[in-house]
């Protein structure tokens, strides 16, 4: 392809070989390799440019193939010629010589090319493989830069909700604000040690001081802990660092990276958090920044159901499922866990690509059947059908129910939809999985293989404030009854923190063989610093003001401040039965957004961050409740 016929002749052929450039050859020690390289692409950019004029040539080719008619754009008609579509036909010999001249000035261009592209090619030997590099790199930052310059466009504007009681909640009673005022300095000995050592990491590591990350960030390095933690520091007034936060973020996030993430985790830690810290800081570049990652999740949702990948790789948008999932399916908690932040997303953009992603899952979940009225645990997006008949509202089904709830709510109680499937789901849970132990303490087992499995998880004690937070509203008007639900659930939580050693709570706990509320295997009597019974404690609070669950509260701010507290941070304790604990050396991301959110909010007056304004993302990030009775999202009903 190198020679164009151009009118039936070629060109001269082309000197490319180690004699054009003699005096390079002796005095460059680039590899020959690179050499061949750079002339070839020298030699490419040439055939381009010449490829680029075939189509204006091949009006001369027609020409001198003897056609009796040419097509000569912008002709006067006043010649005779037809008019053709924008083009005029022209008899045969019309202006040979004019063609004569074209042929000899797209001779000359091409040639001018060639030689334009050899003195690139010349000049580019002349340098040093680094400056290449350099160039190279500077033209990859310029493109960049401009990409990121179209990613910032400002976003129409759109009404913002009544955002009441973001700060203060200053409680009156001195002993209240003491501890409150405690909780504040654990955030801010938290923060100031992942600032010192794990700065730009997702997590840190404060015995060893350094940077940490797991699996559900990929290999990236996105600051999970400061988008995590930004709304903490915002409610406590830690301005400085919230503005060290936002300056990093502004700076330094960046989505582009070749990476395979959680889509679930950065859901809710990411654009939960940015969501919220936009809420209430009301900083653009956050809601900015979630509306370019959440772009990078919706390739997730390219299954042959709509039902999300697990993982989805933020640069090639390539997903896939967790290897350990039962039959490659994706798990019920994580795609379940995305309304609340994908309907604000379709309101702050006006977008309703993210509504519509959601409301399918829901809609595809509603058609199912259900084993028992129970949503297993796995869905295999290929195949749309059920995997194991596992169902949990712990890990794996958790934060699903959580947000058929709180999409409820959140859209100012008219999403019944969402209602009508929290109740229908909690009713069945309650027949199957809820049972009283022999002791009298109030279980959530799991179903398994077709029995219950005596066992509750740490993660299933966040349902005692979800039963609390749904009373209000329940069918048959039953809200006393789920009062009383959360009530039990938080009671027999406290159990498993108080009849352990470092009064801290176990990964997991047993109701079986004469034990009640124990962990029994080594693996799970670990504590992360897990903030889910911290979580129900508030709501309870929150809802019946009875003094226990401060106290309650104040106990496990006394243990985690006792016993997971070192010089670098906090970090996570592997036996809270050992009375010399030994410890996992993670301070994890949740630790800041959620665990000392909730008691800063459980020693805080109720308005601040009232529940009648504000819900909570399963990450304890605040969104505003939406008013959206004349506003549609996508023409769904629900929300009209
Ligand atoms: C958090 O990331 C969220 O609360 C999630 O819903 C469950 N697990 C952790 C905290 O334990």
């Amino acid at each position: 392809p190198a020679l164009l016929p151009l009118s039936g002749r070629r060109l001269p052929p082309l000197n490319l070989g180690a004699s054009a450039f003699p005096h390079h050859r002796a005095t460059l020690r680039l590899s020959e390799k690179f050499i061949l390289l750079l002339i070839l692409s020298a030699f490419i950019t040439l055939c381009f440019g010449a490829f680029f004029f075939l189509p204006d040539s091949s009006k001369h080719k027609r020409f001198d193939l003897g056609l009796e008619d040419v097509l000569i754009p912008h002709v006067d008609t006043s010649k005779g010629g037809k008019n053709l579509g924008g083009f005029l036909i022209h008899g045969q010999g019309h202006d040979e010589h004019r063609h004569r001249e074209e042929e000899e000035r797209l001779r000359n261009k091409i040639r001018a090319d060639h030689e334009k592209a050899l003195e690139e090619a010349k000049e580019k030997l002349k340098k040093s493989r680094d400056e290449i590099q350099a160039e190279i790199q500077t033209e990859k930052n310029k493109v960049v830069q401009e990409l990121k310059k179209k990613d910032s466009k400002p976003l129409p504007p759109v009404p913002l909700p009544n955002l009441i009681g973001i700060n203060s909640g200053e409680p009156a009673d001195p002993d209240i604000r003491e501890k409150r005022n405690k909780i504040k300095e654990m955030m801010k000995h938290a923060w100031d040690n992942y600032r010192q050592y794990g700065w730009g990491h997702n997590e840190l590591k404060p015995i060893a001081r350094k940077g940490h990350s797991t699996n559900i960030f990929g290999n990236s390095q996105m600051g999970a802990t400061i988008v995590d933690a930004l709304d903490t520091l915002y409610i406590m007034g830690l301005h400085d660092e919230f503005r060290e936060g936002q300056e990093w973020i502004d700076k330094n996030l960046d989505f582009s990276v070749n990476s395979e993430v959680s889509v679930f985790e950065v859901n809710i830690r990411f654009i939960g958090g940015l969501l919220a810290a936009y809420y209430l800081s009301g900083q653009e570049v956050f809601k900015i920044k979630a509306v370019q990652l959440a772009g990078k999740l919706l390739p997730a949702f390219n299954t042959p159901t709509g039902i999300p990948w697990a993982m989805v790789n933020l640069k090639s948008g390539v997903g896939r499922n967790w290897g350990w999932a039962s039959a490659g399916s994706s798990i019920l908690a994580e795609f379940g866990t995305l309304h609340m932040e994908f309907v604000h997303l379709s309101y702050l953009t006006g977008d309703p690509v993210y509504y519509n992603k959601v409301m399918h899952i829901r809609k595809l979940l509603q058609k199912m059947d259900r084993p028992n009225g129970l949503y297993p645990n796995y869905l295999n997006p290929r195949t749309g059908r059920w995997g194991q008949h596992h169902t949990s509202v712990g890990g794996l089904g958790d934060s699903f129910y959580e947000y058929l709830l709180k999409a409820w709510l959140m859209s100012d109680k008219m999403d019944t939809e969402a209602r009508k499937m929290y109740d229908d789901a909690i009713e069945a849970i309650e027949k199957h999985l809820i049972r009283k132990s022999n002791g009298g303490l109030t279980f959530i087992g799991e179903w398994k293989n077709g029995h219950l499995e005596r066992k509750m998880g740490h993660l299933t004690c966040f349902a005692g404030g979800m039963f609390a937070l749904g009373a209000d509203g329940s069918r048959d008007d039953k809200a006393g009854h789920y009062l009383q639900l959360g009530a039990e659930i938080a009671h027999t939580c406290h159990e498993s923190y108080d009849r352990t050693t470092l009064k801290l709570g176990p990964e997991a706990f047993k109701f079986d063989g004469g034990v009640e509320a124990v962990a029994v295997r080594q693996n799970e009597k670990y504590y992360i610093l897990r903030p889910e019974v911290i979580e129900t404690y508030w709501y309870m609070w929150r809802f019946t003001h009875d003094p226990k669950y401060r106290q309650w509260g104040w106990e496990a701010t006394q243990a985690i401040d006792k016993y997971c507290r070192v010089s670098g941070g906090f970090s996570g304790v592997k036996d809270v039965y050992s009375s010399s604990p030994t410890y996992d050396d993670v301070q994890q991301s949740f630790f800041l957004a959620e665990t000392l959110k909730y008691l800063y909010l459980l020693f805080s007056n109720d308005d601040l961050l009232p529940l009648d304004n504000w819900v909570f993302n399963t990450e304890a990030h605040p969104l505003p409740v939406l008013h959206l009775a004349n506003t549609t999202l996508s023409g769904n009903p629900a929300y009209r």
